[in-house]
C-alpha cells in the first residue's frame, strides 16, 4: 500500500537555467518533476531535461557500487575495498613513476557539484598534481583568459543585460538550444521576445541559421572561424566614423590608442571576402550597436571553440566598450553573487601570477592559467619518456567523446596504470577505468547553483537540501573526491581524517575572509559544504557578517525560503569595485591577446578554403555526451545527423537521407545527411556528444540510437594560440555519399 506522499522544492541543476521544480515522491520513488511557478527566481519556467530528474535518479544503468576491475571483468565493492585498491594502484604508480606522473581530468558537471564545488580548492591543494586537463580547454579558456587579462579576473566574465537591452548581438550561441551559457536568465528566448516586443532588435551572426536567428530579426551568416576579423571591422568602423564613447569609462581604460592603430588596418572591405560578410553588413552592424540606445553583445561557444577564440572573445567586450555599452544597464554588466568568493575555484589566479606556468611535456603547448590543452592528454599517456602520465583520475568527465581527436585518447586510457573514475555511468570514458566510484545521484545532494549565479543578471539564492539520502553511509562526492586527493599525494587511508581536513580548511577560509574561525565555527552547528556555503552568504554582500550587520543573510534564511529569495537587478558602474589588475583601469589591448593578430592576418590573406568545414550544434534535449540514457529523450527522430546546405550536397550527389562519410585524414564517419537551406555553403554541422556504441559501456538506452562522435574528426593539434582552447568548429572535412 502507497505510504505517504510529499512535495520537495529544488533547482534544476543540468543547465543555467536554474529552474525551480518541484519534485512528487512516493516510498523513495520520484513520481513527477514538475515547475514551481512559485520559484523566486524562474517563476515556473522549466525545459524537457528537468522533468527527468526522477528518471535520471531512478535509471537502471546509473551506478550504486563502486567497480573495481579484474581483468576484463568488473566487480562490484564496498567503498573500504575500492578506497584499498585506489591506494594500490596509486602508490604503485607513485613509487614506480613519480607523484608527478598522476593527472586529472575535470569535467563539465563539476561545476555543478554542490559539494565538489565548496572543495576543489582543498582538493588542488591536497593531491598537488602537476598537471591538470579539464574541460576548461574545450569550452570557455578563452573567456576566461581575455577576462583575466582585462579585468584582473578570470571569472568576472560581463554577461549581456537582456532584460533591458534595445539590441542583442549574438555571436555563435544558441540559446533556444542551450538556454543560455555563461549567462544564466529564467528564460533566455522569452527575454529575446521581449526585446522584440519592446521595440528592440536580435541580431544573429552564426554560421547556421539556428532557432535563435530564426527568432531574430536579422541572421548574418559568418565563416566559421571569421568572427575576429569581422568585430575588428566593426571596431574599424565605431574609430574611422567616431562613433566611439567610452562614457563613465573614459578615464578607467588603458590602452585605446593601441586598439584603435589595429582596427585601423581592418577596413570592412580586407576582411568581407575572408568572413563571408560583406563590407556593408559589416559597416551597418557597427552603426546599429553605436546608435541603439543601450546593446549587448555577446559571444559564446561558437566564439570560444575556434580558431581565434581568444581574438574573437576579447574583442566581443572591447566592442561592448567602444561602444559605450559596458558596466551598464543594457550593455554588458557584472553580476553581484550573494556568496562571497572566497577562492573556492581552484583556478583563481591574481593578476601578478605568471600567465604561463609550464610547458607540456610532448608538444610544448604553454600551459596558461594551470591548464594544458585537453587535446595534450592522449599524447602525455601515449609517449614515453620521463613524465608519462601512468595515473589519471577523471571526474564527471567525458573525454572520450568531448575532447578533440578522442579516437587518440580512446587509444591512450587502456595504456594507464591506474585510472580512477568519479562518475555516474559506466560509459565510453569511464569504462576504461581500474576503479570506478559512483557520484551521488543529482538529488541525493543538496543545491545550491554557485556557479550559475556568477553569471546571472539577478542577485539571489536558492538552498535545497538533498531529497534523498544516500542508502547505506555511501560517501559523498566531495569526500570521495579529498580523499582520492589524500591517496594521491602519498598518505595511506588508515590515516584519513576528513574532519581535520574540513576544520583546516574552514579555520583557513574564515581567516582569509576576516572572520574569526572559533565564532564562525559556533554560529554554524555542522561540517561539510553546508557551512562553507553559510560563510560564503555571511561574508557576501547581503550577509549578516556573523551578527555584525543585523538583517543581513545566512544560510539558515534560504533554508526557511524553499522558493529561493530574489534579490534584485544587477547595477551598473560597478567597475571600481570589479577591476583586479595592477593599473586598476581595464587592460583593452593586453599584449598577450595582441600577438595573436599576425596568425589572423595571414589567414585573412589566404585565398584557397577549404571547399567543407565542420561546426557542432546542440539539442534542447541533450546535454553534452550525457542524458542520452533516459528514454524520454530520446524518443523521436534521431537527432545525430549532418547538416548540409542543398547546393553542397547536390554537388556531392547527396539527398536528404543518404549515409554521408565524414572524414578528416584517416579518420571517418558516417552519418545521415539534413539537407537544409539553414546552413551556409561550405559549412556542415554535427551534434557533439555522441558515440554510444563503445564495447563495455553500460547505457542501454543510449546505445539503442547512439549517433556518432564528432570529435573523432577535432584535429588535436588545431588549438587557438593564445588559451590552448581546442578548435571543435571550422575543421576541413571531406564529404562523400557512402
Ligand atoms: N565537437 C565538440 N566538442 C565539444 C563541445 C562542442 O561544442 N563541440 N563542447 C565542449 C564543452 S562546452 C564541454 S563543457 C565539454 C563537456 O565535456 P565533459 O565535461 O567531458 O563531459 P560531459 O559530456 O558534460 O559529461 C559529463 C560526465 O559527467 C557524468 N556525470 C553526470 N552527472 C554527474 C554527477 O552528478 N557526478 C559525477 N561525478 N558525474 C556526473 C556523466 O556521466 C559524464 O560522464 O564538451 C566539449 N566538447
Ligand atoms: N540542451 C543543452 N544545453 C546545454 C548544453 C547541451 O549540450 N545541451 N551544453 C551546455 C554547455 S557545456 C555549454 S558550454 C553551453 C553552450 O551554449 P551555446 O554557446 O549556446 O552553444 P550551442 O548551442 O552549441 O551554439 C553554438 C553556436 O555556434 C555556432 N558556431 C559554430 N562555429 C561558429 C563560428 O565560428 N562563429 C560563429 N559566430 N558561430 C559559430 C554554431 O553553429 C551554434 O549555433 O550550453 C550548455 N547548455
Ligand atoms: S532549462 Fe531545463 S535543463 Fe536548464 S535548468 Fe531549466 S529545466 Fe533544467
Ligand atoms: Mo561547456
Amino acid at each position: 500500500m502507497a505510504t505517504d506522499t510529499h512535495k520537495h522544492l529544488r533547482t534544476c541543476p543540468l543547465c543555467e537555467g536554474m529552474c525551480g521544480v518541484e519534485v512528487t515522491v512516493q516510498d523513495h520513488q520520484i513520481l513527477s518533476v514538475r515547475p514551481d511557478r512559485d520559484d523566486a527566481w524562474s517563476h515556473g519556467h522549466i525545459c524537457p531535461k528537468g522533468t527527468t530528474l526522477g528518471e535520471l535518479h531512478h535509471d537502471p544503468d546509473r551506478l550504486h557500487m563502486p567497480l573495481v576491475r579484474d581483468g576484463n571483468e568488473w566487480r562490484e565493492t564496498s567503498w573500504d575495498e575500492a578506497f584499498e585498491r585506489c591506494e594500490e594502484l596509486l602508490q604503485n604508480v607513485r613509487e614506480k613513476y613519480g607523484h608527478h606522473t598522476i593527472s586529472g581530468y575535470f569535467g563539465n558537471m563539476l561545476g555543478k557539484s554542490f559539494g565538489i564545488g565548496h572543495y576543489n580548492a582543498l582538493f588542488f591543494q591536497v593531491a598537488d598534481l602537476k598537471s591538470v586537463y579539464s574541460s576548461a580547454t574545450v569550452d570557455q579558456q578563452p573567456k576566461n583568459l581575455s577576462s583575466h587579462l582585462m579585468y584582473g579576473d578570470m571569472w568576472r566574465i560581463p554577461i549581456p543585460d537582456i532584460d533591458n537591452t534595445d539590441l542583442w548581438v549574438i555571436f555563435g550561441a544558441n540559446p533556444a538550444a542551450s538556454k543560455g551559457s555563461i549567462l544564466s536568465h529564467r528564460n533566455v528566448m522569452e527575454a529575446l521576445k521581449n526585446i522584440r516586443k519592446r521595440g528592440g532588435k536580435v541580431i544573429v551572426i552564426d554560421p547556421v541559421n539556428t532557432t535563435t536567428a530564426q527568432k531574430s530579426d536579422q541572421w548574418i551568416p559568418i565563416r566559421p572561424g571569421a568572427d575576429a576579423a569581422l568585430l575588428l571591422g566593426v571596431a574599424h568602423t565605431l574609430f574611422h566614423e567616431k562613433l566611439v564613447r567610452l562614457g563613465h569609462l573614459a578615464t578607467l581604460v588603458n590602452g585605446l590608442d593601441s586598439v584603435r592603430e589595429l582596427a585601423l588596418q581592418f577596413p570592412p572591405e580586407t576582411v568581407q571576402h575572408y568572413c563571408g560578410v560583406d563590407a556593408t553588413t559589416i559597416r551597418e552592424l557597427a552603426r546599429t550597436i553605436a546608435q541603439a540606445p543601450t546593446a549587448a553583445v555577446y559571444g559564446r561557444i561558437g566564439l570560444c571553440t575556434q580558431e581565434f577564440g581568444t581574438l574573437a572573445s576579447w574583442l566581443i567586450d572591447v566592442i561592448a566598450i567602444l561602444s559605450g555599452n559596458f558596466d551598464r544597464i543594457g550593455g554588458l554588466m557584472w553580476s553581484k553573487p550573494a556568496t562571497a568568493h572566497l577562492g573556492l575555484t581552484n583556478n583563481s589566479y591574481p593578476i601578478n601570477y605568471p600567465l604561463v606556468t609550464g610547458k607540456t611535456r610532448v608538444r610544448g603547448a604553454p600551459i596558461i592559467l594551470g591548464q594544458g590543452p585537453a587535446s595534450c592528454l592522449a599524447e602525455e599517456i601515449a609517449t614515453p619518456g620521463e613524465g608519462q602520465i601512468k595515473g589519471l583520475i577523471t571526474a564527471a568527465a567525458n573525454p572520450a567523446l568531448s575532447a578533440p581527436d578522442s579516437g587518440l585518447l580512446a587509444q591512450a586510457l587502456p595504456q594507464l596504470e591506474c585510472m580512477i573514475s568519479l562518475d555516474v555511468y559506466l560509459n565510453e570514458t569511464t569504462r576504461h577505468a581500474h576503479v570506478i566510484l559512483p557520484s551521488q545521484s543529482l538529488v541525493e545532494q543538496p543545491y545550491w547553483d554557485f556557479w550559475s549565479w556568477i553569471f546571472a543578471l539577478r542577485s539571489g539564492g536558492k538552498f535545497s537540501p538533498a531529497l534523498f539520502k544516500r542508502p547505506n553511509n555511501h560517501p559523498d562526492d566531495w569526500q570521495i573526491l579529498l580523499r582520492l586527493g589524500w591517496l594521491i599525494s602519498g598518505n595511506d587511508n588508515a590515516s584519513f581524517d576528513l574532519d581535520q581536513l574540513d576544520d583546516d580548511y574552514f579555520h583557513r577560509l574564515c581567516n582569509s575572509a576576516g572572520v574569526d574561525p572559533a565564532q564562525a565555527t559556533a554560529m554554524y552547528d555542522g561540517r561539510g559544504p553546508e557551512r562553507i556555503l553559510d560563510l560564503a552568504i555571511r561574508t557576501g554582500p547581503f550577509g549578516d557578517s556573523y551578527g555584525k550587520k543585523p538583517d543581513g543573510m545566512n544560510l539558515q534564511t534560504y533554508r526557511d525560503a524553499p522558493h529561493g529569495i530574489d534579490l534584485g537587478p544587477a547595477q551598473e558602474q560597478v567597475v571600481k569595485s570589479v577591476l583586479k589588475t595592477e593599473s586598476k583601469k581595464i587592460e583593452l589591448a593586453p599584449d598577450h591577446i595582441l600577438q595573436d593578430i599576425p596568425r589572423l592576418q595571414y589567414a585573412i590573406k589566404q585565398q584557397d578554403w577549404p571547399e567543407l568545414v565542420l561546426v557542432s550544434r546542440r539539442h534542447l534535449a541533450s546535454m553534452n555526451s550525457w542524458l542520452h540514457n533516459v528514454d524520454t529523450l530520446m524518443r523521436g527522430r534521431d537527432k545525430c545527423t549532418l547538416l548540409i546546405h542543398p547546393d553542397d550536397a547536390e554537388r556531392k550527389g547527396i539527398s536528404h537521407g543518404d549515409d554521408v562519410e565524414v572524414s578528416r585524414g584517416k579518420n571517418a564517419l558516417t552519418i545521415v545527411a539534413e539537407v537544409t537551406a539553414d546552413i551556409s555553403r561550405g559549412v556542415v554541422s554535427i551534434p557533439h556528444g555522441w558515440g554510444h556504441n563503445a564495447d563495455g559501456a553500460k547505457l542501454n538506452v543510449a546505445k539503442r540510437q547512439p549517433g556518432v562522435n564528432s570529435n573523432l574528426l577535432s584535429p588535436g593539434l588545431f588549438v587557438d594560440v593564445p588559451s590552448g582552447n581546442a578548435v571543435l568548429n571550422g575543421i576541413p572535412v571531406i564529404i562523400a555519399k557512402a
